[in-house]
């Protein structure tokens, strides 16, 4: 049976869940986040992810790409940034030992690097545990490649969620609360169902509508934006559905407070949220 709990004006109310910080705490106590993607030619979208997670909060931040670490790091020199090429995946995957939150997919790309990454991640005994967000490519091989993990949030726009499903984007839009639920029955963990009212659900039927966000986010590199929010607060401890419910709001006001009280729309760029973040993750300093 579906919870339908729809927020609308008072989702605000979600921000009691970020607890201020510990004056004593260092960088070790709000965990790494890891991204993985920027294939050549969509670098961009791990700088974006990689950005929006450190911009979280994430202790410590990192991205493994395939060629652009260079460049990343001189536009975001707080990362730890590593170019791996596709015979190395394995070795840098078992090495791998202090990783709190996993962002699989933005620019990943579908050729043989990302499918030899997406096959490593999914056999990966280290990253059992580890709390994962796929977005876009790994949702792409997830279609193809149908497995069920409860520890992650999945974070498809329509037309990846119409290959999950194997419907259209169109049918997928028909019915959005369906289409989510199935998502998240069909493949385990969150369904975070983006798009105007993004429908955040999990698999036992709780499902949560977000009224924030406006039309200045149809364009590209937003919904890489939002992978990295969500895997920075996964990688502070927060649970799936808190990473996944304030990582969709606070995307959402944050673009809400570029487009300002003119509704600036058109022209609005996704690395533009980043500078909002910061206040509204600490509500309460
Ligand atoms: P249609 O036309 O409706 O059937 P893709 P992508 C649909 C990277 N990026 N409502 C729509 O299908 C990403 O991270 C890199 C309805 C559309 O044609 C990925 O790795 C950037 N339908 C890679 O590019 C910045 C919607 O999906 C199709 C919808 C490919 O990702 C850009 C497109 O989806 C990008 O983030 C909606 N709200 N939204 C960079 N700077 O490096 C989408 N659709 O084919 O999965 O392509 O999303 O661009
Ligand atoms: P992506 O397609 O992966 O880049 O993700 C786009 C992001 O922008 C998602 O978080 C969508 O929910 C959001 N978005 C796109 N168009 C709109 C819209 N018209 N209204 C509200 N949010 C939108
Ligand atoms: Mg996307």
């Amino acid at each position: 049976k579906h919870q339908f709990n729809v927020f609308a004006e008072n989702w605000r109310s979600l921000k009691y869940k970020l607890k201020p910080r510990d004056p004593v705490s260092h960088k070790g106590n709000y965990g790494h986040c890891k991204i993985i993607g920027g294939a050549n030619g969509m670098l961009g979208a791990a700088v974006l992810a990689s950005g929006a997670a450190a911009k979280s909060g994430s202790g410590l931040t990192s991205a493994w790409l395939q060629n652009g670490s260079v460049g990343l790091v001189s536009r975001q020199p707080e990362i730890m940034a590593l170019d791996v090429a596709k015979e190395d995946i394995s070795i840098n995957l078992e090495a791998i030992n202090s990783v709190n939150s996993l962002v699989v997919g933005p620019g990943l790309g579908r050729g043989d690097w990302a499918q030899t990454w997406m096959q490593k991640v999914s056999e990966s005994d280290k990253l059992k545990s580890c709390a994962k967000v796929y977005d876009a490519d790994a949702l792409n091989w997830l279609a193809e490649n149908p497995n069920f993990d409860g520890r992650r949030v999945l974070t498809p726009h329509p037309g990846e969620a119409g290959r999950l499903l194997g419907i259209s984007s169109l049918a997928v839009n028909q019915d959005r609360f369906t289409s989510s639920h199935a998502i998240a029955q069909k493949y385990g963990g969150i369904c975070v169902l983006k798009g105007s009212g993004t429908v955040v659900s999990d698999a036992n039927g709780l499902q949560v509508v977000c009224p924030v966000g406006n039309p200045g986010m149809a364009s590209g590199g937003m919904g890489d934006i939002l992978a990295g929010i969500i895997g920075g607060l996964l990688a502070q401890g927060y649970s799936l559905m808190d990473a996944a419910l304030l990582g969709v709001c606070i995307h959402g006001e944050a673009a809400d407070r570029v487009a300002g009280i003119k509704n600036q729309h058109r022209g609005m760029l996704a690395s533009e949220l980043l500078q909002h973040l910061p206040d509204l993750l600490n509500p309460l300093q």
